[in-house]
């Protein structure tokens, strides 16, 4: 069996070596243009030119959960795409997102400033009822991150395309977690409009729940993958439905993001601020004004790091059962986007 590597984001070695301890029957190499037909491909970004001289390849694995720039590429009809599925990333994202969700709620931004200044200041608690956190996209990460924000007491909205019941989520909730009445609405009638409430978080799904979604919400996390469908969606009408003091999390991909209509609803006041990871053009540019915003924090697409150990291990385990015709996790419907 053979196996080529083609990421433009990482240094080889490493991962070549991994792969090759993890699958020791295997032929694992670097690809260069020319390079023999392989059976398995693990890339991220490759150039066209990869796919186009790799055509007969059974499999494409991606190290990274999203694969909007892998489907802009012409890949073999027959090769199936597999995504990272978690392999370590989830726990990361949900530190983060909760990280940012606390730190906006808790106003340590403020606190930081008064003890720079040598204030000790109080803050009159804030209510953590007011603070629902919309989580957008209930997938491997975006059920983690929900379930993460529920331990804190936090009440959590989340939204999918696909209606989401308590046996469809990937890990079901721990014993801290409230359990809902199973009176409330939509436990017995799973509509759209009808949010379930799997693990405390309130279920919203399709283009009907979405603005009942939006309007239940004040924090919003971007947690989708980039699709047509998804691309621009958090623009002013959509981020002017969020509560009042609206606060914006984009951890998913910077073209979700209307950059401008974010900065008018910061100036209005209806936004009270922004944590950003990713954005339209990586890295960020120099003169772009979110560097230097007031109301924006910024990290270079960090949120949730591609593992390498996580990573070869579940390849590694995935290559190994797909040898054996066994179906594995994380394959991505190409007409679907994700
Ligand atoms: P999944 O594919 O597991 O989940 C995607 C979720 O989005 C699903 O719940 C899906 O709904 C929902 N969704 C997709 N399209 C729509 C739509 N049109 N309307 C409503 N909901 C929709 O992805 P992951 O959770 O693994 O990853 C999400 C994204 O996070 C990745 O695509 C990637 O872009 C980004 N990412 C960012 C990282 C970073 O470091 N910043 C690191 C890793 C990932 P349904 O459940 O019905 O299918
Ligand atoms: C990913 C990413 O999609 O790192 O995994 O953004």
């Amino acid at each position: 069996m053979n196996i080529t590597f083609c990421c433009t984001n990482t240094a080889p070695e490493p991962w070549l070596q991994g792969l090759r301890a993890a699958l020791p029957g295997a032929d694992v190499s670097l690809w260069e243009p020319g390079a023999v037909p392989a059976d398995y491909a693990v890339v991220w970004a490759p150039p066209q030119q990869f796919f186009d001289e790799q055509g007969q390849l059974k499999a494409v694995f991606n190290i990274g959960a999203g694969v909007d720039a892998l489907l802009k590429l012409r890949l073999p009809p027959q090769a199936l795409i597999v995504r990272l599925d978690d392999a370590g990333m989830s726990v990361q994202m949900a530190e983060y997102v909760c990280h940012a969700v606390i730190r906006h709620f808790r106003e340590f931004d403020a606190y930081e400033a008064d003890t720079r200044d040598g204030k000790w200041s109080f803050r009159k608690p804030q209510e953590r009822a007011d603070f629902p956190v919309g989580v957008m996209g209930l997938g491997v990460l975006g059920q983690r991150v929900a379930r993460a924000l529920a331990q804190f007491d936090f009440p959590v909205n989340g939204w999918s395309r696909s209606h989401k019941k308590p046996g469809d989520w990937v890990t079901e909730c721990s014993a801290q977690v409230k359990e809902e009445p199973a009176t409330r609405a939509g436990d017995t009638e799973q509509t759209a409009r009808s949010p379930s409430h799997p693990n405390g978080v309130m279920c919203f799904s399709g283009a009907e729940g979405f603005k009942d979604f939006l309007a239940a919400s004040r924090v919003l996390v971007c947690l989708l993958p980039l699709t047509p469908d998804t691309r621009d969606i958090m623009n002013h009408d959509h981020l002017s439905r969020l509560r009042s003091g609206g606060y914006v999390i984009n951890v998913a991909r910077g073209a979700h993001l209307v950059e401008e209509d974010l900065l008018t609803l910061l100036d209005s006041g209806h936004l009270s601020g922004a944590t950003l990871d990713v954005f339209r053009t990586e890295p960020l540019p120099a003169e772009h004004s979110f560097w230097k915003h007031p109301k924006i924090t910024i990290t270079p697409h960090t949120s949730a790091r591609t593992l390498r150990s996580e990573s070869i291990a579940q390849i590694a385990g995935k290559i190994a059962a797909l040898q054996r015709g066994e179906p594995v996790a994380g394959m991505v419907d190409p007409r679907r986007g994700y």
